[in-house]
């Protein structure tokens, strides 16, 4: 194949090979229908407590759009227990009301939804969300999952399994079988083991694990216990928690002897990577559930000594602060055990995906994942992926365009090769994928 000689033949080359490329999305919240599902092909509501979540009501109602509502009807207008008593679709149309119609959907999470509706072929100009919920309520929820992966070229969807979660548990232990669905990988995440042990410790009792209130040999190995039944019962890619900015490793305590004496060697024991998100200041709103959290900055150094202890563990990080992030590329080329994954939640917008994505660029070459969608509601794929391919791609046209001032010339074959890697073969090198 031809070498590429002009930077305008690059972009075009750039842009569309990591448009074209596969990815697998290593973090989001979905799952098959095997977990049940609240809207049904026919529109009815099958499971109410249904994890598979997709459709117009639940892509209205993303957390990130409730946080943003409340913003235009601010609490005194309309209050949050008022909002919380509405049904779905209630709140869907007051959202879409406040957000959409009376004001422009300029957001990065309102514009999600439009470039939802675009890539579906529906329009989005409609000012009610009447049609759309005929469309969707006529689709099958498991042929959907085709669609959207097809049309937001997602090979492989992973999932979030909170074992300390009483809908997700109870549904794993009534059916073992639910993660075979091949489009799906699952991940064992228990952030109370390392970040509240109150609550990790009275729930692993309950279970028929026997720890104490300390980090005891009876604790370690019934944390060690638990975590080898769950990875049996679900067969991870990866083992995963989420902590607060207060993390820190290297001054002994409680997490840290989970950490070294439990969560690792079971890592290790059924070659498992861990992930490591963190900086999320749990609840600074309570009132706005699950769109309450906020952020903070993390530890790096605590990163750095965790990888220097553990050179045999494989360490996935995302932090949420953009101001941790030169420092995580830093602490990146320090440490070949570490790779440094996403543009996380607040920080998945195109101004900010760029900069860090030049950055790491710039550090680390192609050897980090860009992305992950953190998608809650399937359809969010066809959006997630669009918007970070088109800043993603920018970014690597930008840079391999100085590899081309420099004087190397590149093929289109080799540009391929780099955006496969950035998309998946980063990832599933780490995973054994
Ligand atoms: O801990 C996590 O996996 C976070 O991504 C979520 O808790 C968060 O609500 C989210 O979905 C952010 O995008
Ligand atoms: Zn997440």
């Amino acid at each position: 194949m031809s070498v590429i000689e002009s930077r305008a033949a690059l972009n075009e080359v750039v842009r569309r090979v990591v448009g074209e490329a596969q990815v697998v999305d290593m973090h989001t919240h979905l799952y098959p229908p095997s977990f049940g599902t609240p809207l049904g092909g026919s529109g009815d509501r099958v499971d109410p407590e249904g994890l598979m979540l997709w459709g117009i009501d639940e892509l209205v109602t993303y957390h990130y759009l409730i946080a943003e509502v409340f913003r235009v009807v601010t609490p005194d207008r309309l209050g949050y227990e008022t909002f919380w008593k509405m049904s779905r679709s209630e709140q869907a149309d007051h959202i879409w009301k406040h957000l959409f119609v009376d004001r422009v959907p300029m957001s990065e999470a309102c514009r999600g939804v439009l470039t939802v509706l675009q890539k579906l072929g529906l329009d989005p100009n409609e000012r009610s969300l009447a049609g759309y919920r005929s469309w969707f309520g006529a689709q099958d929820p498991d042929a959907y999952i085709d669609l959207v992966m097809e049309r937001s070229g997602v090979s492989k969807i992973t999932m979030t399994n909170n074992v300390f979660d009483d809908n997700e548990r109870e549904r794993w232990l009534a059916d073992g079988a639910l993660g075979d669905d091949p489009r799906f990988d699952a991940v064992l995440r228990f952030d109370a083991v390392l970040d509240d042990w109150s609550t990790a410790s009275r729930c692993l009792d309950a279970w028929g694990y026997p720890v104490s209130g300390e980090a005891d040999e009876e604790s370690v190995s019934g944390v060690r216990r638990f975590l080898s039944d769950w990875v049996k019962r679900i067969k991870p890619v990866y083992a995963a928690v989420s902590l607060t900015p207060e993390w820190r490793y290297g001054a002994g305590g409680l997490a840290h002897t989970m950490l070294d004496e439990a969560v690792l060697p079971v890592c290790r024991e059924f070659g498992l990577p861990f992930a490591m998100m963190i900086g999320v200041r749990r609840q600074v709103n309570p009132a706005l559930r699950a769109a309450g959290d906020a952020v903070g900055m993390a530890d790096v150094s605590s990163i750095e000594r965790l990888c220097a202890a553990h050179p045999e563990n494989k360490f996935m990080v995302t932090l949420l602060s953009r101001e941790n992030q030169h420092e995580l590329c830093v602490a990146a080329r320090k440490f070949g055990n570490l790779l440094p994954f996403g543009c996380w939640w607040f920080l998945n917008n195109p101004s900010i995906i760029q900069e860090m994505t030049l950055e790491r660029l710039e550090l680390l070459g192609g050897s980090f994942v860009p992305q992950h969608s953190d998608a809650r509601i399937l359809d969010q794929l066809l959006y997630k992926w669009s918007h970070s391919r088109a800043v993603i791609g920018d970014c690597l046209a930008e840079v391999l365009g100085r590899v081309l001032d420099a004087g190397w010339r590149v093929t289109e074959a080799e540009v391929r090769a780099e955006a496969e890697r950035l998309l998946a073969g980063n990832y599933r090198g780490v995973i054994g994928g």
